[in-house]
């Protein structure tokens, strides 16, 4: 089955206004998504689980033009048609036009690209938020998280703020694989960015999870670990058990890691600073602070606290970025 299968199965109806505006947040897995059982419909072999992080993410407008070709625009500066992420955001559009169809694509972010900050998986939520505008789908949720998941996996669960689970489901045309809003709200919960180097990666997600599959003889404990941590992590939050979702996410982090560390070529994301800002963690958690860790495919850190231990947690990381995934506004 081939991506553009599945927009014919789910887009009927088309009305074409002259442009769609929308904003996705980026999201951080607790339970991360490492590794695919079809790569062309991105469908995962196992479940995963975010949060997403309230105001940061991508804002997208993209615009009918008459000229040929496409013209995309990142923080309002040109992007190259040649550059890699162009044809790959291209492809996903070609899904989606007739052959006269041209576009101006918009796109605003306050996260660094390529960095282990989902940037991706914001980037394509916020395109198929602003095409459902932009062609008045009126498409669920559960359809839009379809839909972006063909742009990037992570991005079926930027479709929520909130805790969002992306359920890998079972069928080969991937249509009970998408993400599903998980109703708790925790307002106590903070997630610290804790930036070691916003260099765009060498290595790409795709790439490194794709490397881990076909040469780590480790990635056969992974899905067995991933069906335990998701029941750990969901009854973390409905008991408001803090530490039980820290520590079961960092464990997830550090397994995902040691995983892709065993692939070969080794993939190893960290840096000594990640290295130096893990083990200053651990050491505050024996001393008696509730923090956490989890790591995604980039140097730097995103710590899990509450805010009873805001100021304590800044004292320690100074310029810790501070997100409030459940202030006012940031959930649903
Ligand atoms: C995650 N990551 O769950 C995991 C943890 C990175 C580390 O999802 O190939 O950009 O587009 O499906 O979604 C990053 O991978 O990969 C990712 P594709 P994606 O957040």
């Amino acid at each position: 089955m081939k991506k553009s299968d599945i927009v014919k199965l789910l887009i009927k109806d088309r009305l074409p206004g002259t442009s769609g505006k929308a904003f996705a947040p980026t999201n951080i897995a607790l339970c991360k998504y490492w590794g695919k059982r079809n790569s062309e419909l991105n469908l995962p072999v196992t479940s995963s689980l975010s949060i997403s992080l309230a105001d940061k993410g991508c804002s997208a407008e993209i615009t009918i033009i008459d000229q040929d070709p496409d013209c995309y625009f990142l923080n309002d500066q040109a992007i190259d048609m040649s550059a890699a992420f162009s044809t790959r955001l291209k492809n996903f559009l070609d899904l989606f036009r007739s052959d006269k169809t041209h576009f101006r694509v918009d796109i605003f972010a306050n996260i660094p690209i390529g960095a282990g900050l989902a940037s991706s998986a914001c980037g394509f939520a916020t395109i198929v938020l602003a095409l459902n505008e932009l062609f008045a789908w009126k498409l669920s949720k559960h359809e839009l998280s379809i839909l972006a998941r063909l742009g990037s996996g992570s991005a079926a669960r930027s479709i929520w703020h909130g805790f969002v689970e992306w359920q890998s489901g079972e069928r080969s045309d991937g249509m009970d694989s998408h993400g599903v809003l998980i109703q708790q709200q925790w307002p106590e919960l903070c997630v610290g960015l804790h930036y070691l180097n916003k260099q765009e990666k060498k290595l790409s997600s795709r790439i490194a999870m794709q490397r881990t599959i076909e040469t780590s003889r480790l990635y056969s404990a992974w899905p067995n670990q991933v069906q335990q941590d998701l029941l750990y992590i969901k009854e973390a939050i409905k008991t408001r058990d803090f530490d039980m979702l820290g520590k079961t996410a960092e464990n997830n982090a550090m397994a995902m890691h040691a995983t892709m560390a065993s692939a070969w070529p080794p993939i190893v994301y960290s840096l000594e600073e990640t290295l130096s800002a893990m083990q200053k963690i651990w050491k505050l958690r024996e001393e008696g602070l509730s923090v956490y860790f989890t790591q995604d495919a980039g140097p730097n850190l995103k710590l899990l606290f509450l805010k009873k231990d805001l100021a304590e947690v800044q004292v320690h990381f100074p310029s810790l970025e501070i997100i409030h995934p459940f202030a006012e506004g940031h959930y649903a």
